[in-house]
């Protein structure tokens, strides 16, 4: 069993929730996959409480890093559920529209200024690997068993989870887990660069927090900056476009910034003479 770290609290927004938790504790959001009948196996609904919950943390002051993880000790994330998969395009949901909103969540992890961690026991598996592939960092338990099963299955994610993957662990790794379709255990995925660190089962969660704290002690603008630097180039002008917006918020702050609009609202020429070109 995994021992408790920290006294969650539900935040409010939990209680529209079906299918995933969201916790709040310490400056830690922690958002819990919760459907382990199925291992966490997502359907469209699960997706979009994820999206909802990942915005909530984003948006909330208190909240400085986001852990994700899956109920129990059985798994992260098994995927797409396979059982709402259709015919006509996607997973369907309760109405019976077809859904691959996951991608939608995958960018939104991507593009959260705040680290998002994986915390992963047991499988992470199919599109759940993907998820944990595309958080910030990964902390495994020492059950914890990874790896794509789209070929089998009748799937593959051509994106994030084909390059992202490739540029993690290198092209020939990334290749023969989507070309083979095993199970790597947690060992394996730490060689492979897969995870930043394992830990035994009961431990996950306090190393976990111990990882999240460290951050939290450190320049919120500065990990945003980072995070979107090491984003920028797989996510090309997209990626570029969130590093920038992160450069245009910090100039705004800047008195030459503060020049520009107030002898606008003034109705006066700016004067930027008093501003250094720097080398
Ligand atoms: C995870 C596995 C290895 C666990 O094995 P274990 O411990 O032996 O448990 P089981 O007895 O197999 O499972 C327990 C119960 O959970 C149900 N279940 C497990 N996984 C799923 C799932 N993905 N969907 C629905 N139900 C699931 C089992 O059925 C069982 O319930 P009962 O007892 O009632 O039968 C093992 O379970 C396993 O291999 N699972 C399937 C993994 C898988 O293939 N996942 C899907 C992979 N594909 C995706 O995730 C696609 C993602 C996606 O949306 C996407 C994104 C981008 C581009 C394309 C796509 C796309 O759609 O392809």
């Amino acid at each position: 069993m995994i021992r408790p770290a920290l006294d969650w609290q539900p935040r409010a927004a939990s209680k529209a929730y079906s299918d995933i938790r969201y916790d709040f504790a310490e400056g830690i959001a922690r958002i819990v996959i919760n459907r382990p009948e199925r291992r966490n196996a997502f359907r469209p609904e699960t997706v979009a409480q994820l999206i909802d919950a990942t915005h909530q943390a984003q948006f909330d002051p208190e909240v400085g890093v986001i852990v994700l993880c899956g109920a129990g000790h059985e798994a992260f994330c098994s995927g797409g559920d396979q059982t709402v998969r259709g015919d006509d395009g996607g997973y369907h949901d309760e109405a019976g529209m077809p859904h691959l909103n996951v991608l939608d969540l995958q960018m939104q992890i991507r593009r959260c200024p705040k680290p998002v961690v994986a915390m992963v026991a047991g499988y992470a598996i199919g599109g759940g690997h993907v998820l944990h592939l595309v958080c910030d960092l990964t902390i495994a338990a020492d059950n914890a068993r990874f790896g794509q099963t789209g070929p089998r299955v009748g799937s593959f994610d051509a994106g994030l989870g084909a390059g992202l993957m490739a540029r993690t662990i290198g092209m020939k790794r990334a290749k023969e887990i989507w070309l083979l379709c095993r199970q790597y255990d947690a060992a394996a995925a730490l060689a492979m660069g897969l995870v930043n660190i394992v830990v035994p089962l009961p431990e996950v969660e306090e190393e976990t927090v111990r990882w999240c704290r460290d951050m939290l002690r450190l320049s919120p603008m500065a990990l945003r900056m980072i995070k979107a630097g090491f984003n920028a180039d797989t996510d090309g002008l997209a990626g570029i476009q969130e590093l920038a917006g992160n450069a245009t918020g910090l100039f705004y702050m800047t008195e030459e910034g503060q020049e520009g609009r107030n002898a606008w609202l003034e109705k006066r020429p700016p004067d930027f003479s008093k501003y250094r070109r720097r080398p």
